[in-house]
């Protein structure tokens, strides 16, 4: 997730549509078994730089359309080893090629098979013989399209990122937690299966802060959270919850068990020192833990009241002397 985001964030691309961004460098895949026309046609888009691959077996050609990672795939209407229409829509049915353009090259006046190639979501056509401008301007249009989609998803994609994780720890915020939790407690409730929350909050915190400065104390946070992702399940939720209290929802886990986790977590944070200044400093953390459960009782009927009896637990896990698991 992080690793995304950093991408997506290095292209520069939120708020920064550019469909001209990388334009020379198309890669496009003429399916033709019409030697004499592909190659007019390579010849043609070779002027503009973009890098063409022919096939003209159709049923090689499925495989590497799959394969290849093309930005547009130009099709011969008129081929005879299948069905052209069964070969878009073929391709169209692929994972890899369910959104990469097709071009169709279409025999003038043959209205019936391009309507049915557009209704199947053939993109564009040109007809034949092919006019040299007319195909590189069509094959531009489609290009600039392709490319614009591709960045407005991947803009998409890091905005949705951002919406849901925390930019320091890389964890899940608050905000995504409220609307997950709430699922994981309904299938707790419909399954019948336990749901275990703890809540996290490290011990006087506030002098990590005054005795090393804010910077050494977001590292001792980014830390602790790797050291939680490390410790939970691929099904569990973790989230920062606060400044430096975080929330670990683990569904199919019933109390028993989560204590056994929660105190484990605390054994490992209070003896393993958090190192600081490239490794020049060690500082021991230690953290109080809060936990409920939905199997503790009726009255849990809400994901809302589990966070309520996990702090509360938390509470008393500080005023009992901190560095404790209470449930
Ligand atoms: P307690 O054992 O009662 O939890 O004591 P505490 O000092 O941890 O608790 P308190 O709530 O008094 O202080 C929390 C501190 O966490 C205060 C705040 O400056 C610090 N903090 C919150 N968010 C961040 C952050 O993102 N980075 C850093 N460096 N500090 C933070
Ligand atoms: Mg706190
Ligand atoms: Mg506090
Ligand atoms: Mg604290």
């Amino acid at each position: 997730l992080r690793a995304r985001y950093a991408t997506g964030k290095d292209l520069g691309i939120v708020g920064n549509i550019d469909p001209d961004a990388g334009a020379d460098e198309a890669r496009i895949f003429l399916i033709d078994d019409n030697d004499e026309q592909a190659a007019r046609m390579i010849s043609t888009l070779g002027v503009e730089a973009h890098h063409v691959t022919h096939e003209s077996d159709p049923e090689v050609a499925l495989n590497r359309a799959r394969e290849g990672d093309f930005d547009l795939i130009l099709v011969n209407m008129s081929i005879e080893a299948m069905d052209p229409l069964r070969l878009c829509s073929s391709i169209r049915s692929f994972e890899e090629t369910r959104l990469t353009p097709i071009l169709a090259i279409v025999r003038h006046g043959d209205t019936r098979k391009l309507v049915r190639a557009l209704d199947i979501g053939v993109n564009d056509y040109v007809t034949r013989p092919v006019d040299k401008n007319e195909l590189t301007a069509r094959v531009t249009t489609q290009l600039r399209r392709k490319r614009y989609v591709d960045q407005l998803r991947s803009s998409f994609q890091v905005s949705l990122e951002m919406a849901v994780t925390d930019q320091l720890t890389g964890l899940y915020n608050r905000r995504y937690l409220a609307s997950h939790l709430s699922a994981m407690f309904d299938r707790a409730y419909w399954t019948g299966r336990p749901l275990s929350v703890m809540i996290l909050d490290i011990d006087h915190f506030k002098e990590v802060n005054d005795s090393h400065g804010h910077d050494v104390g977001d590292r001792v946070l980014k830390e602790f959270a790797e050291r939680i992702s490390n410790s939970i399940r691929g099904i569990d939720l973790a989230c920062r919850y606060g400044g430096e209290e975080f929330l670990i929802a683990m569904p199919d886990t019933d109390l028993s068990f989560a204590s056994v986790v929660a105190e484990r977590l605390r054994q490992e944070i209070a003896s393993q020192k958090f190192h600081l200044n490239a490794g020049r400093d060690e500082l021991t953390v230690t953290v109080s833990i809060g936990l409920a459960s939905t199997e503790n009782g009726p009255e849990d009927d809400s994901a809302q009241k589990l966070i309520k009896r996990a702090d509360e637990a938390l509470y008393t896990a500080k005023t009992g002397g901190r560095n404790r698991v209470i449930q």
